[in-house]
C-alpha cells in the first residue's frame, strides 16, 4: 500500500539498528521514511525479524548533501558523540516548526541549537536490535521506550499530537520527566560499560564475580553521590540494586562500549563517564573511580 497522503514523512539521522527498526515499523504503518547517513545508497530491500512478526521493508539512504526535501519530522539515533555534528549537517533542511526526537545514550540532546518553534524531544529505550547480516534486521528484545519534551515549545504541546506519529509496534511511554529517565540510563551505562571494558566481560560477570561486584558497588556509590548533589531523587540511592537488575537481565550482553572497542570504533565514553566527571568537577566532587575508568577506556579506544 502506498503511504497515506497526509501521513508524516520521518527522516532518520543515523543508519544503525535502532534507527532502522523505527524505520521498519513506520513503513509497516505506511509512513514514509528516509535514512540520512554518511554513505549514499539507493533503495535497499531489508527484512525485519521481530518477536511477533516478520516483514520486508525498504530503506532509502541519502547523505546530508543529497537531501532536497524540507524535514518536518526528524529522529536522531546517532551515537552521542556524533549527534551535534550530524544535526548541524542537516540544520538548513529543517523546517522552522520541525519535530525532533533524539534517541541515544547521554545528554547530547541538551546541546542541540534548535530554533524557537522547533519541538525537541528526547527518548531512551531498552529495545534490543541488531543486523544479522546486511539484509536482515533482528528486533531481539521488545523493550520499553520513554519519551518526553526537552524544550519549552515541546512542553506546551499535547502528548497525543506526537504519539500518533510514532511507531505503534513499539512500547512507547510519554513522560514529562524525561531528563530523569536519561539520567537513570546514564547512571546505568556509567556503572556497567567501562567496568565491562576493564574486565573484558559480559554484563553478567560484573555481578557474579565477587571481586568485580565489589568494584561495581563502589562505582555505584560514587555515581549516587553525584546524583544526590544534583537532587535527582531517591531512585539513585539504590543504584547498585538497579544496575544489578540490568546486568542480570542482560547477562549475556557484551556492552556497547566494549563492542565499539572490539570493532575499532570510537566509543561513547566521553558522553558517559566523561560527562559524569565533568558534572562532578563543576560541583567540586571527586570521582576517582569514574575518572580512572574513563582514562582506561580512552587508552583502549581509537583516536576520539
Ligand atoms: O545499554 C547498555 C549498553 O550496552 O550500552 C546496557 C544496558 C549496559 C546493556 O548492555
Amino acid at each position: 500500500m502506498p503511504p497515506a497522503q497526509h501521513s508524516p514523512h520521518w527522516h532518520i539521522l543515523g543508519a544503525g539498528a535502532i534507527g532502522s527498526l523505527w524505520s521498519a515499523y513506520w513503513q509497516q504503518q505506511h509512513f514514509a521514511t528516509t535514512v540520512i547517513s554518511r554513505r549514499h545508497s539507493g533503495p535497499r530491500q531489508l527484512e525485519l525479524i521481530a518477536p511477533q512478526s516478520r516483514f520486508a521493508f525498504s530503506q532509502q539512504q541519502l547523505t546530508a548533501v543529497d537531501l532536497e526535501q524540507e524535514i518536518q519530522q526528524l529522529l536522531i539515533t546517532t551515537k552521542a558523540h556524533q549527534c551535534l555534528a550530524a544535526f548541524n549537517s542537516i540544520q538548513h533542511r529543517l523546517s522552522d516548526d520541525a519535530v525532533i526526537v533524539v534517541l541515544q545514550n547521554g545528554m547530547a540532546v541538551n546541546t542541540l541549537p534548535t530554533r524557537a518553534q522547533q519541538r525537541l524531544y528526547a527518548a531512551t529505550t531498552t529495545d534490543g536490535a541488531h543486523f544479522k547480516n546486511d539484509k536482515t534486521l533482528v528486533h531481539a528484545g521488545q523493550g520499553e521506550t520513554y519519551l518526553g519534551p526537552i524544550n519549552a515549545y515541546a512542553k506546551q504541546l499535547p502528548a497525543d499530537a506526537l504519539m500518533q506519529q510514532l511507531p505503534s509496534a513499539l512500547h512507547l511511554h510519554y513522560c514529562l520527566d524525561i531528563e530523569q529517565r536519561l539520567w537513570r540510563k546514564l547512571a546505568i551505562n556509567c556503572a556497567i560499560n567501562a567496568l565491562g571494558v576493564k574486565y573484558q566481560c559480559r554484563n553478567g560477570e560484573l555481578i557474579s564475580n565477587a571481586a568485580i561486584r565489589q568494584e561495581l558497588i563502589d562505582l555505584c556509590q560514587e555515581i549516587s553521590m553525584v546524583a544526590a548533589a544534583l537532587e535527582l531523587g531517591p531512585w539513585f540511592d539504590n543504584l547498585y540494586q538497579e544496575v544489578a537488575k540490568v546486568a542480570q537481565l542482560t547477562h549475556n550482553n557484551i556492552n556497547s562500549t566494549l563492542q565499539d572497542i572490539n570493532q575499532g570504533k570510537t566509543t561513547e565514553i566521553i558522553a558517559l563517564n566523561g560527562y559524569l566527571c565533568d558534572i562532578a568537577k563543576s560541583l567540586q566532587l571527586a570521582t576517582p573511580l569514574n575518572q580512572a575508568l574513563l582514562e582506561l577506556v580512552l587508552a583502549n579506544s581509537p583516536a576520539q
